[in-house]
């Protein structure tokens, strides 16, 4: 039957989505008259996609079944940007996943044998220097996430952020704790680390309790599904969509790069597609990523030493200075007068200590001696009043690791917390 397809003649090649899982044969038949120099390698790997489906249906029933006795005790994903809103969470990130154990609570249709997945497997296979046949093989087994795309778009601009409901989700009794244990049960990696590249251990332990808790919550969705769905079906909604998609096109490419050198590697990650303790895209595997546990492999899944050394190679490579504070307090009222003047620049680093004073800002000594460009932090508060900080570069850097004030903020409090608990009780 596929032979008779391929030989079949269309005078214009129908282009068209296959409903759930069909093989339809007039894609076949696109595709034999466009890329008939590999269409036997194409049904082949179609052929052995569907093989892998049935293995994947089956090891997907038995994580279900794990799940069922292991999520309990879990804590929830946290969405850095869904914690502005009031909503407690999305019901289907309710489920989480502990350390290593392989839940996925999330699948859809198949991904058909399309023009758009051929030359998305294309594109992939000549940027990450792959072969072709085995890319889109692994294309053909991802599922479509549908609900996830809601997740990728802005919060609604009816949602008033709110730092001090953000701050409440992650400066918990639980998290410090947390971060605590796990400070105590990793210190000697923490000092290397922060001897190595001057970030404080603190900041260190913080940002890995912000992203995962430590690792209990590292993402639930298969992150092949994930880059995938996001790859090929981007929400057009999103503001950004055609950079957003190009974006995770390259994700999906630098994913796959990993799990060709990684083939028993189970690739778990965020509806966004960060893996693993530090939550990385896995483009910065390749780029941040260390071995400090030095077993030979980078595991961000499962060694809580390759994350520490990788958290603190990114925050290195995007400029960390040390010694710096990321901060200053400053008084919350203030003269207004150049208010608009000193958000423009947002948080970027830009104003000298000396710029602010003559705006009428009151700075503490300490700020008044920094050497560095000063950024005014505006942190709003809903209906009430907004809180500021001073942000040096550090703060900057911070946002580099997730491009948000709030979130770098959190990472900032919840580590002065840990650090103060380990202080008293080390
Ligand atoms: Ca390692």
């Amino acid at each position: 039957m596929l032979k008779t397809c391929l030989t079949q003649k269309h005078s214009k090649p129908s282009i068209r989505i296959v409903p759930k899982g069909a093989i339809n044969l007039s894609t076949y038949s696109f595709v034999a008259r466009y890329f008939s120099s590999w269409a036997l390698t194409l049904i082949g790997g179609a052929l052995l996609g569907a093989h892998l489906h049935a293995i994947a249906a089956q090891r997907l029933n038995e994580s279900e079944l794990h799940r069922s006795e292991k999520n309990s005790a879990a804590p929830r994903q946290a969405s850095h940007a869904k914690a502005f809103s009031a909503s407690k969470t999305h019901p289907h990130l309710s489920k989480t996943s502990h350390k290593s154990k392989q839940i996925i609570t999330e699948t859809g249709p198949a991904f058909s044998l399309t023009p758009e997945l051929i030359a998305l497997a294309d594109h992939i296979a000549l940027s990450q220097d792959l072969p072709k046949n085995w890319v889109l093989t692994q294309l053909l087994q991802a599922k479509s996430l549908s609900k996830i795309k809601q997740l990728v778009m802005p919060p609604s601009a009816g949602v008033k952020k709110n730092w001090m409901a953000y701050r409440e989700r992650f400066l918990t009794a639980q998290r410090i704790q947390g971060g605590q244990d796990f400070a105590q049960r990793n210190w000697s990696t923490l000092e290397k680390a922060q001897s190595q590249f001057q970030v404080p251990w603190e900041i260190i332990v913080s940002i890995i309790g912000v992203e995962t808790f430590y690792g209990k919550n590292m993402g639930h969705f298969k992150a092949l599904d994930v880059l995938t769905s996001l790859s090929m079906d981007f929400p057009a909604s999103h503001p950004r969509a055609k950079e957003r998609q190009a974006f995770f096109q390259e994700e999906l490419g630098a994913l796959l790069k990993l799990m060709r050198n990684n083939p028993q590697q189970v690739w778990l990650s965020s509806f966004a597609g960060a893996m693993g303790l530090p939550q990385f895209m896995p483009s910065n595997w390749g780029k941040f990523a260390l071995d400090g546990d030095q077993d030979g492999r980078v595991n961000l899944m499962d060694s809580e030493a390759d994350a520490i050394q990788s958290v603190a190679n990114y925050l290195a490579q995007f400029g960390w200075r040390a010694q710096m504070p990321t901060h200053y307090a400053m008084e919350q009222t203030f003269d207004s007068t150049h208010l608009q003047e000193m958000l423009l620049p947002d948080i970027l680093p830009t104003f000298k200590s000396e710029q602010l004073i003559s705006w009428g800002l009151r700075l503490s000594p300490e700020a008044q001696a920094h050497q560095g460009p000063l950024a005014l932090v505006m942190l709003e508060n809903a209906e009430e009043s907004p809180s500021y900080v001073l942000g040096t570069e550090n703060f900057y850097t911070l946002t580099r690791y997730n491009w948000s004030s709030y979130y770098a903020m959190a990472v900032i409090e919840l580590g002065q917390e840990i650090k103060a608990k380990r202080t008293a009780s080390p």
